[in-house]
């Protein structure tokens, strides 16, 4: 798994917070005009399988977060070296997401990329979604904001807003091998055959082996994966789960954008409403008579509603390439398979792979959090024998409420 980028800089040490705040004292925003912050204080937040966050306050009134790639996966240990160079990746998408939605990305104030970090807005007046869902926590604007930042920074890094030189360069910048070979094994590989890095509970394992002889769900995933990768259409963020995504109920942002590459253009959208379902069937489970559920799916339905309208209002005024109709009908049709394609996997993976969701692994009576898992695996290989049969998104909303038993 080593490479030379997962060496890091001879300038690079981790921050400890007394390090992180003394760093942030003489940098922007804290130090701004020259002005003293007077006492800065950093402390530790970060809860995501990478990388080091910390919360920066300084007496002067101000605060800001810097972000730190630490060279290995944080989930795993110094066994699981990884490239820090993910940080100045995840850093150049947002200079890119800057120009296109703007107000769904965190603004960054510094950057250094020989330590492997940046420093960015504090984000603290929001929350995780996927927290947020959890505790059944409502964000009215989450489908909106995701379907249109979704939709609008793939279909402008895309051959239809650029000019081709200008996007086989910028394809080219985004080049991100150590994380796309992650998403390669983690979510389109080892959930499909007997992996180590699978955690099943044993109640589970037929439900498994049944899924890992499934042909049709082996085609799938193989044509899924085939897809991510060779095919470079658009700028991802590639790793757009609702643990991804900050918001209260004015604002949303969009963060942790280290796995961005050139990839599928069903990735995202198709990831996302994924962690929806997932928490739809969590809280169905656990609560049937609750109406969270019903809402929740009532949000992912909206995802996909806002985000294919705003799609096809982009492609209709496309300035490099506007497609003919018959040719946008076609890309559209596959782009929903598609979705629904990389759900399924999407679904599977945060079930039983690495990297599971609090959604679902939070449900603390065993049997409940099994017919959850259970509900949400049949979801996730229907998704995945169905997907490239379906004539529009809305069959596979159908798909899973009538897989994992979601009778609203
Ligand atoms: C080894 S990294 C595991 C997961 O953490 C990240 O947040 C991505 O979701 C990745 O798949
Ligand atoms: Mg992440």
């Amino acid at each position: 798994m080593e490479s030379e980028n997962t060496v890091p800089d001879r300038q690079y040490a981790p921050l400890d917070e007394s390090a992180a705040a003394a760093y942030a004292a003489t940098r922007p925003p804290l130090r701004r005009d020259g002005s003293d912050p007077g006492e800065v204080r950093a402390h530790e937040v970060g809860d995501g399988n990478l990388n080091l966050v910390f919360i920066i306050t300084s007496q002067s009134g101000r605060s800001c977060a810097l972000k730190q790639a630490l060279p290995y996966v944080r989930l795993v240990g110094e066994s699981w070296p990884l490239t820090i160079q993910r940080n100045y990746l995840e850093r150049q998408a947002y200079e890119v997401y800057t120009t296109i939605t703007p107000d769904l990305v965190p603004s960054i104030y510094h950057a250094d990329p020989r330590q492997a970090l940046f420093i960015m807005e504090d984000l603290s007046r929001l929350s995780i979604v996927r927290g947020g869902l959890v505790k059944g926590r409502m964000f009215p604007r989450l489908a909106e904001d995701v379907a249109r930042f979704a939709a609008e920074t793939m279909v402008h890094t895309s051959d239809f807003y650029l000019e081709s030189g200008e996007k086989k360069r910028l394809a080219a910048r985004c080049i991100n091998p150590e994380l796309c070979k992650i998403t390669e094994d983690l979510v389109l590989t080892d959930p499909f055959h007997d992996a180590l890095s699978n955690e099943i509970e044993p109640e589970l394992r037929p439900t498994m082996e049944t899924l890992w002889q499934d042909t049709r769900v082996q085609d799938a995933t193989a044509r899924l994966r085939y897809a991510f990768v060779t095919r470079a259409e658009a700028l991802l963020h590639g790793d757009l789960h609702s643990g991804s995504v900050m918001a209260n109920s004015e604002e949303t942002k969009i963060v942790d954008a280290e796995f961005a590459f050139f990839g599928p253009m069903a990735l995202d959208i198709g990831m996302f409403i994924a962690n929806l379902w997932m928490s739809a069937i969590a809280h169905h489970t656990t609560r049937p008579e609750d109406p969270f559920a019903r809402d929740i799916l009532a949000q992912a339905d909206r995802t996909w509603r806002c985000f294919v309208a705003r799609v096809e209002a982009l492609l209709l005024d496309a300035p490099v390439w506007r497609l003919p109709d018959g040719a946008r009908r076609d890309y559209l049709l596959a782009l929903a398979r598609d979705a629904a394609g990389f759900a399924g996997a999407e679904i599977i993976r945060r079930t039983i792979g690495l990297a599971r969701v609090a959604d679902l692994e939070s449900i603390a009576d065993r049997p409940t959090r099994l017919r959850a898992k259970t509900a949400a695996l049949a979801a996730g290989r229907a998704l995945l024998r169905e997907s490239s049969a379906i004539d529009a998104f809305e069959a596979a909303h159908q798909v899973v409420r009538r897989s994992a038993g979601l009778a609203f």
